[in-house]
């Protein structure tokens, strides 16, 4: 970015926040305005029930239903650069909202790791000079140790060699050109599919299958969803058919509330999955549901059990409704690096899988390991996750990843 392109995006940025400010402020004003208002019904109520005495709702002792609201923080660095990247992805200022800067933020913030292990570096050694055939070989190991793997790793230094033996190329210009190149190899996967970005298709039954490993974020992604699609409207419905583990069902049902999505269970011991699946559709079918999350066991007696019960579930779906949008989604958990990548390897041959999604981003320095699932098992990115939080999962965007990655400092 040039000076004068850079002091643009601050001043948009500064635009931005002011707008964003104000409102904030006349949100928090017609909140307290309806807060008041809800008040004075509930007193009005109250006088009320002396005389009916009904009884209150039942569902009132429920757990709590805290979601986080994400405030306007400070007009800082993270502000201004998450507001920078909705600028280049081409967003008008009164289009953004405080939701995708806190997104952006915490993005930025997850991959600060993975950043650190290997662009402050690289910024450090390549400073403003012309790259040289030493830089890539640097530029190489740090790859590596980011867990871009080796696949990915190979093509971004050809292809950035054989742009050094036709021109001489700048630190800055180096940098843009990485970019470009590890978007491509994000991309890829996800051209491939033919579909952008993951969403339900109106008008017919989505089933989306969470796969993986024990541990690796499958539940609270999964409950992360049903709160992203309900707030989207789509009508959506949860199948708890890990069995397996006694506590998924008990897990599943708070994200349910959560998020307004009822649960599908069966609660006696050794359950068959297969007829959990069974029920939902059923349920789904009724209630003209769009979009069927269905949660699997992560851990059985052996690997074999596992894919066998995945394949008995998909035959379950095929066979009641042939016409229904099945995506199988492999969670992996970045922290895990090459070994979430052995996973996906093995999981992709005998689990038929049409997409990923990425976990546990905050904190790791491995966030890297996307890299790799995209070009060595070749599967698209769907969603990644950074954080506990019920809002903390987004649809990927192989842009922001980048930006989020390359970010300087
Ligand atoms: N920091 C962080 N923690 C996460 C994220 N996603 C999930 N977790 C945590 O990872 C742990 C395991 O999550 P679960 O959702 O239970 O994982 P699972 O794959 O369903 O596990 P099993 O059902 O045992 O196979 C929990 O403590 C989650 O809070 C994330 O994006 N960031
Ligand atoms: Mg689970």
């Amino acid at each position: 970015m040039t000076n004068t392109e850079s002091d643009n995006s601050r001043e948009w940025a500064a635009q931005a926040y002011a707008l964003l400010k104000k409102r904030q402020e006349e949100q928090k004003q017609e909140l307290q305005k309806q807060e008041e208002q809800k008040q004075e019904l509930q007193k009005q109520e109250e006088q009320k029930q002396v005389f009916i005495d009904s009884p209150r709702e039942e569902n009132a002792s429920g757990p709590p239903q805290i979601i986080y609201e994400p405030e306007l923080g400070e007009f800082d660095d993270n502000f201004t650069w998450s507001a920078m990247v909705l600028a280049a992805k081409g967003k008008k200022i009164n289009q953004i909202s405080i939701d995708e800067i806190d997104w952006l933020t915490k993005l930025r913030r997850g991959l600060e790791e993975t950043r650190k292990g290997f662009v402050t570096e690289l910024l450090d050694k390549l400073g403003d000079d012309p790259l040289t055939p030493e830089s890539l070989d640097d530029l190489e190991t740090l790859l590596i140790r980011a867990d871009v793997g080796i696949d990915s790793t190979d093509k971004v230094i050809s292809s950035l060699r054989k742009k050094l033996n036709e021109e001489v190329v700048g630190g800055e210009a180096g940098i843009k050109f990485l970019k470009k190149e590890l978007k491509l190899i994000i991309d890829k996967p996800i051209k491939d599919s033919g579909i952008d970005i993951l969403i339900p298709e109106k008008g017919k039954l989505n089933v989306w299958l969470l796969v993986g490993v024990n541990g690796v974020g499958k539940t609270t992604t999964l409950g992360k969803l049903a709160y992203l699609s309900s707030r989207s409207n789509y009508k959506t419905l949860i199948a708890a058919a890990d069995t397996f583990r006694a506590a998924a069902v008990e897990q599943l049902k708070v994200w349910g509330e959560r998020s307004n999505v009822d649960v599908i269970s069966n609660q006696s011991k050794n359950a068959d999955p297969a007829a959990v699946v069974f029920d939902a559709i059923n349920s789904a079918k009724k209630r003209d549901i769009d979009l069927l999350l269905v949660d699997t066991a992560g851990r059985l007696q052996t690997k074999i059990n596992l894919m066998d019960e995945l394949a008995k579930i998909k035959k379950i779906i095929d066979k009641k409704v042939p016409d229904a949008i099945v995506e199988s989604l492999l969670v992996l958990d970045a922290s895990q690096g090459q070994n979430g990548l052995k996973q996906a390897k093995s999981f992709a041959k005998s689990a038929n899988l049409s997409g990923a999604i990425i976990t546990k981003l905050d904190g790791t320095s491995r966030g890297g390991v996307s890299l790799a699932v995209s070009s060595e098992v070749n599967l698209p990115i769907r969603f990644i996750g950074a954080g506990e939080g019920i809002k903390d999962l987004r649809p990927f965007n192989s842009f922001e990843f980048v930006e989020a990655l390359l970010a300087d400092k």
